[in-house]
């Protein structure tokens, strides 16, 4: 039990918490930015929230005291004279003594806010990993676990005029319950690692929206408005100027307007096409912008159509992991820095490995026309039989998909990465595939499965793969078993007439390392790998993508072998401080002639 699940059971604020929302299209609202330097507090025995006998503490940090100038009182904490670190950003990063910390963690600023009448505010939080409580004047405003997804925290009845004081309490400490689990191979990067604001809205106000273009006749854009705090019989239109489209509707006793747009001359989102239109939805006083693609993404046997035609998907996967500096990636630069690399490759498509990233990186792909396999973390050994877990699972589904679904770029949710092939494992994720195919009818469902070998032949009958749209697998001959050469003998056996999507494949090289194409290690082992892979992988008819393992090196505590690894994973085409190795080139090359995958 963590020091959070304690101070739950004894009763901190029972009631006053609430848990957060999701904001569609966030990134469109008015706000104001908490970014920049805020005071820490590393609490490794939880003293800001429990007491001696562990009993929730009245006095803890979130009350943000200070002791008067000569009075006497006893405070034993003080965020005014405590260190400060940048916000958006990982505690790992930052500070030296906590490079390897992993447990809780306070923050504190203050700001000054001006309510506006008939507004509400919310603390909107990028991402806090992994579990948060957000307090304001001293007020518990909401409480969150999940380290990768946004969410937003009503904080209208506790803000007030002039100077506020936000505490934060964020923990990364590693739960056997948790998603992940105990064990992943990245870093466990602790904090705020994406941007904070205050965001306001309109009393009654668009929360989410989906709007998207119909499958059978690519002539509609379908879908709904939903208003939080509407009331029934509200009126609500979408336009869209450019193509001098309107639809209006009004809400029902729940809030939602049904949206039926006809449609039939726009120009659809594609690669090579990245046509956004600037999308107004208006209730009552509320307006919202947005910049949106119109396509359509579905499966015809064993093909994946993008409007209609079969498409193959040249790929690669990512870890939000900043290039050059480390830490997280939430920046504009580290954004730009990842695309032009993936530009460069010539490819179209990336898999946003193994967890939701800055929104930053989905605006940009919708920008740029790449395609995006969006994932939540339900990576190795989570605990697939406790409910409890599921739930979590459903919840961060539920954020991402919400935060976006607005995006053209994204066609692919993954539920899950290398699960065991159990029966607990399989009820879990075909309830994750159902839930998401009923919350997203409109993108298709993958996941990333493992690959069962026979001698020289590999076998993808995993029973997950029924409940799927598409087939992510990943395989890693030539490195964790058998050498480059033996994926010349290697036929495969494949169970399904689905699509099919080689999630994962590579080798580690150390940037510079440089010597036979048969010694471990080296640039040219793994550019040795590639080109044995992109051969045998071409053997399998039904091959529709590829996104290998993966753009950047990236930090991992279980890659400790010195000189080499150094605590990274070295299975990058690229270093983490940006040289490219021998394997860019050869997949770049097989991009560049088509040559990884058939549409058709
Ligand atoms: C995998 C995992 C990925 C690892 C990679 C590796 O199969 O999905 O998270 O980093 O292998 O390097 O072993």
């Amino acid at each position: 039990m963590s020091a959070q699940d304690e101070a739950r059971g004894k009763g901190l604020d029972p009631g006053a918490g609430h848990p957060s929302t999701v904001l569609a299209d966030f990134d469109h609202r008015q706000s104001l930015s908490l970014n920049g330097d805020w005071h820490i507090i590393a609490d490794p025995y939880v003293a800001g929230l429990l007491d001696f006998h562990m009993h929730v503490n009245p006095n803890g940090y979130f009350n943000d005291q200070v002791a008067a100038p000569g009075s006497n009182a006893l405070v034993e904490y003080s965020f005014e004279k405590s260190p400060t670190i940048k916000v958006p950003g990982d505690w790992n990063s930052q500070k030296e003594w906590l490079r390897m910390y992993e447990g809780p963690l306070w923050y504190e600023r203050k700001f000054d806010y001006t309510p506006q009448p008939g507004h509400r505010a919310f603390l909107h939080i990028g991402a806090a990993n992994y579990k948060s409580r957000m307090f304001l004047n001293g007020k518990l405003a909401c409480d969150h676990e999940g380290g990768f997804t946004t969410f937003d925290c009503d904080v209208t009845g506790i803000i007030k005029p002039g100077s506020n004081d936000a505490v934060i309490y964020v923990d990364d400490t590693r739960m056997a319950d948790g998603i992940p689990t105990l064990k992943t191979d990245w870093y466990n990067y602790g904090g705020l690692t994406r941007d904070v604001s205050i965001i306001t809205t309109p009393q009654a106000f668009i929360d989410d929206f989906d709007l998207h273009l119909d499958r059978a006749t690519r002539s509609v854009i379908e879908g709904y408005v939903h208003v939080e705090g509407a009331q029934a019989g509200t009126r609500v239109s979408v336009s869209i100027p450019e193509a001098r489209l309107t639809a209006t509707a009004t809400t029902d006793a729940t809030g939602k307007a049904p949206i039926n747009l006809p449609a039939k001359n726009l120009s659809l989102w594609a690669p090579g096409n990245p046509k956004l239109y600037k999308v107004t939805l208006k209730a009552g006083n509320d307006t919202l912008e947005d910049d949106m693609g119109f396509r359509t993404v579905e499966v015809q046997g064993s093909k994946i159509l993008l409007n209609g035609k079969p498409i193959v998907l040249h790929g690669i996967c990512i870890h939000a992991e900043a290039p050059y500096r480390g830490g997280r990636v939430n920046t504009d630069a580290d954004v730009a820095t990842l695309f032009g690399w993936v530009k460069d490759l010539n490819a179209n498509f990336v898999r946003l490995a193994h967890y939701p990233h800055d929104v930053r990186m989905e605006r940009a792909a919708d920008k740029l026309g790449i395609l995006v396999w969006s994932e939540v973390p339900v990576y190795w050994a989570v605990h697939f039989d406790d409910e409890a877990v599921f739930q979590k699972s459903k919840k961060q589904l539920t954020e991402e998909i919400t935060r976006d679904r607005d995006k053209a770029s994204v066609i692919l949710w993954s539920i899950a990465n290398e699960t065991p092939n159990t029966e607990a494992r399989t009820a879990f994720l075909t309830r994750s595939a159902e839930f998401v195919k009923s919350f997203d009818p409109t993108r298709l469902v993958t996941a990333a499965l493992l690959v069962r070998g026979e001698g020289n032949t590999k076998i993808i009958d995993d029973k997950l793969g029924s409940a799927l749209d598409v087939i992510g697998f990943n395989e890693y001959i030539g490195w964790y078993e058998k050498t480059p050469e033996a994926m010349d003998q290697i036929t495969w056996k494949i169970a399904f007439d689905k699509p099919l999507i080689v999630s994962e494949f590579g080798g580690e090289a150390k940037a510079g390392l440089h010597g036979s194409e048969h010694e471990r290690w080296t640039e040219e082992y793994e550019a040795n790998i590639y080109n044995h892979a992109i051969a045998m992988l071409n053997r399998i008819p039904q091959l529709r993508g590829s996104t290998p393992w993966i753009l950047m090196d990236f930090r991992s505590p279980v890659r400790q072998l010195p000189g080499i690894q150094d605590g990274y994973n070295r299975k990058g085409l690229i270093s983490d401080q940006g040289e490219k190795k021998l394997a860019f080139g050869v997949l770049q090359n097989a991009y560049k002639t088509g040559g990884l995958g058939h549409a058709d």
